[in-house]
């Protein structure tokens, strides 16, 4: 189904193929290359173009550019969750899951129309934030400009928030999948010992999740599958 390699690891986050009856989209997807974050030691540099399948829900990583840690803020991640949400308002897709690590997010959505683009969306949330971004270090951080620059081959930079490369983009529709991409998008700061629970890390919906409190994104709790495993 897929056209990218999957090292063994990653052949566990793709929903086998026998179970889904393959659509000419599918057969035309393809992966320039590998990636799935199951160590966060690697850096997310690998992209991965899915599709956009009516009834599919898209579990999204996306870096800062150079895989700095910009997020490392509290005002960036404010302005990447408020980004986060006006999108998904915009764009009609229901919030699953999401993590906030210092320099990646991990996204799991579920689009609420018939059609929609992906790539819309995720242009939408990283546009947003990188103007809020580099206005604020042009204005407050000017040091900090040259972390964020890109020399062109003209001579010309521009200054980058993410990563150039679209990102991550995976496709799930099977019950199953989804919840193990919603363990897996929780456990990444417990991974890296940023926190020892998954609830205890801030920008995260494992709150959500754990029952403890409603995070920042409304977590769209009534479009999910029933869980499988219970
Ligand atoms: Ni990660």
């Amino acid at each position: 189904m897929l056209v990218c390699m999957l090292t063994p690891s990653a052949e566990a986050w793709h929903p086998p193929k026998s179970k889904h009856r393959q659509s000419e989209a599918f057969r035309r997807m393809s992966c320039t290359s590998t990636l799935v974050c199951m160590s966060d030691s690697k850096p997310h540099r690998k992209t991965c173009e899915a599709i956009d399948e009516p009834g599919h829900a898209h579990a999204l990583t996306f870096s800062c550019y150079k895989r700095q840690p910009f997020l490392s803020r509290e005002r960036t991640c404010l302005w990447t969750i408020d980004s986060i949400r006006q999108a998904a308002d915009k764009h009609r897709f229901s919030v699953w899951a999401y993590v906030l690590m210092p320099e990646h997010v991990h996204l799991l959505v579920k689009p609420t129309g018939e059609t929609y683009s992906t790539s819309d969306f995720l242009r939408s949330i990283k546009k947003t934030v990188a103007i809020h971004a580099i206005r604020f270090v042009r204005e407050h951080a000017p040091e900090f400009l040259s972390r964020m620059e890109e020399k062109k081959g003209d001579g010309s930079t521009v200054c980058r928030f993410w990563q150039k490369a679209r990102g991550y983009d995976r496709n799930l529709w099977e019950p199953r999948y989804v919840y193990e991409m919603i363990d897996y998008i929780h456990a990444n700061p417990v991974r890296r010992n940023l926190c020892d629970r998954p609830e205890d890390w801030r920008w995260s919906s494992a709150v959500d999740y754990a029952g403890i409190r409603s995070g920042p994104i409304a977590i769209d709790f009534g479009s999910l599958p029933i869980d499988p495993r219970q």
